[in-house]
């Protein structure tokens, strides 16, 4: 028995190979249905990574932003730490201060009981002065009472200073104690002034130095009389070698006569106020 072969096809309309393909487009829908879902989900997933990465990362910088505030509240608090102890040692060494002076202040309040004790002492005896004033000027109708060490004439006091001064410094320091430098106005005013003026200078209260003629220190004006000037006195002497101007301001001499001097130069000087009643 032979095997015949033959080229004629055959009928194989019935076999699977020869089905009718199927539609391109229906795959790639397939394919594409097939992704959509993983490829959405990745997308979702990448989306929602960024906008954690981005929430991360303002979070970091809020974090970041609230150490550098606790790192300042932490050095403003040590700072005020120190501050408080630099105080309380202030405060400490003020208490050991005011310990310590508590001995030396009551001292202080002892000292002074004993100069108001010394005021009062100081009152009786001008009061006794006044009296021995009265006694000695015979009851005289208007003698008042002086501050001690002050001579008491008629209606007026008189101090004679036992320090130096120039001029203008004897004018402001009898301003200062309810006086004036000394106006000679009566011939019984040069005489008991004269017989303290014996043996040192002392500023009057007389000068040419603001208007260029002579006048008294409450300005009225001076009436010269040669008499009671020294030989050639007033000369506005111009060598005195002690700055500019001539000699402005009067003194009296050894003997109680007047002579001009520079104002700036040191001398004794004769406060002269009223007497008070008491
Ligand atoms: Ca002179």
């Amino acid at each position: 028995m032979t095997t015949e072969y033959h080229d004629e096809p055959e009928d194989d309309s019935s076999s699977f190979w020869n089905k009718d393909p199927v539609p391109l487009s229906i795959s790639t829908a397939y394919r594409f249905r097939r992704w959509l879902f993983p490829g959405l989900t990745s997308a979702v997933i990448l989306v929602l990574i960024i906008i954690m990465a981005a929430s991360s990362a303002r979070t970091f910088n809020q974090l970041w932003s609230l150490k550098t505030n606790a790192a300042n509240l932490s050095e403003s608090l040590s700072a005020a730490q120190q501050l408080t102890k630099d105080t309380a040692k202030d405060v400490h060494r003020l208490k050991f201060a005011v310990e310590g002076n508590q001995d030396q202040l009551t001292s202080v309040s002892e000292a002074l009981k004993q100069l108001s004790t010394l005021d009062a002492i100081g009152r009786t005896v001008a009061t006794l002065k006044c009296s021995l004033d009265r006694f000695m000027n015979n009851g005289t109708v208007g003698v008042g009472c002086c501050p001690l060490e002050w001579e008491t004439f008629e209606t007026s006091c008189y101090l004679f200073s036992k320090t130096p001064l120039s001029w203008d410094r004897a004018r402001d320091w009898c301003n200062g104690h309810e006086s004036h430098l000394v106006i000679l106005n009566t011939d019984k005013e040069w005489d008991f002034v004269a017989q303290y003026a014996t043996g040192t200078f002392f500023w009057v209260g007389l000068s040419d130095e603001r208007t260029g003629k002579w006048e008294w220190v409450n300005q009225t004006p001076y009436v010269m009389n040669r008499r009671r000037w020294k030989p050639g006195q007033p000369d506005s002497w111009t060598g005195h070698g002690l700055g500019p101007g001539d000699e402005d301001c009067a003194h009296l001499h050894f003997d109680g006569r007047l002579n001009d001097l520079h104002c700036s130069t040191r001398l004794r000087y004769i406060c002269q106020r009223h007497s008070q009643r008491n």
